[in-house]
């Protein structure tokens, strides 16, 4: 059994403590199938990937322990259920201590988290990598539906930086015209250079903490071929990778969340550029604040 992210030895050292929460949660998924066994297929392709990455200079192992908790199980009886005992469970932690990298699971087990974190932090903002808009004000009868997600967030008043859209429909995209004040969008066909993206990024934020919320069909299927709704002409690993290193030292992360890896059974290519894709973000992060304290 692969429970433990990165294979890496639990020490209570002083370490900064991610939990890393599996919610294998598929429940409205439009098309494809398979995003139950997301997190799983995270998790052990985990056990391949090495902590140390050069091109930063930093080991993940020396910057973070990863607690990693038991798989939620959800009433798939619809999402409602899945706020709820999502909620349920963060109730019991600390918004203004604790780091979640929530492993998904269909995109709506983000919106219980960004909740979470927004009720502590009504500055925050959501960094959001998708192929979809997910504004949608309900989808197959849900307002809490995988393709609602940021529609939720939007009317907690909480800003979202959308990067790689490229699929919404026309009701979306006007409101993402008439959002400016709360939605900062890059369209997938029209993206800026990683370091002009991470300024323009850098100014709508503010003085306000981000949540990153990792949709897997963000990025182009060539290399993210697992995902139940893959869109061509998506971000390249490159780029993502680029942003957060022109990102930080910059805003404060306080969790994050990778979501709509639906693994493809005898090919290992999406679970593995999902966990350096994670990885990636927590390296950038977690080094950056060492080097600002130096
Ligand atoms: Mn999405």
């Amino acid at each position: 059994m692969y429970n433990n992210f990165l294979d890496l030895e639990e020490k209570s050292s002083n370490l900064f403590p991610v939990h890393v929460w599996p919610v294998p949660y598929q429940g409205t998924v439009s098309f494809g199938d398979g995003t139950k066994n997301g997190p799983e297929a995270i998790l052990k392709a985990s056990y391949q990937i090495e902590p140390f990455d050069l091109e930063l200079e930093a080991d993940i192992s020396k910057l973070c322990s990863f607690i990693t908790l038991p798989f939620q199980r959800i009433n798939v009886a619809g999402p409602g259920y899945l706020y709820q005992e999502m909620t349920e469970f963060l109730n019991e932690y600390d918004p203004s201590k604790d780091f979640f990298l929530t492993l998904g699971g269909e995109h709506s087990i983000s919106f219980p988290l960004i909740d979470f974190y927004a009720r502590q932090y009504p500055d925050l903002t959501i960094i959001q990598i998708d192929a979809h808009a997910d504004l949608r004000k309900d989808f197959e009868g849900s307002p809490y539906s995988h393709a609602c997600v940021m529609a939720r967030a939007l009317d907690l008043g909480i800003k979202m930086v959308q990067l790689g859209i490229r699929s919404f429909c026309r009701d979306e995209a006007e409101l993402i015209e008439k959002s400016k004040q709360q939605i900062l969008p890059f369209y997938a066909w029209d993206l800026p250079s990683p370091t002009q993206t991470a300024e323009k990024i850098k100014d709508f934020v503010g003085d306000g903490p981000v949540y990153v919320t990792f949709d897997a069909d963000g990025l182009d299927p060539s290399i993210m071929p697992g995902t139940g709704t893959p869109e061509p002409g998506g971000l390249s690993y490159s780029w993502v990778k680029d942003l957060w290193k022109n990102l930080w030292p910059g805003p404060r992360l306080i969790g994050m969340d990778f979501c709509e890896l639906a693994p493809i059974p005898s090919n290992v290519v999406s679970e593995s550029v999902a966990v350096k894709s994670i990885l990636k973000i927590l390296t950038t992060y977690f080094s950056s604040l060492r080097k600002q304290v130096k």
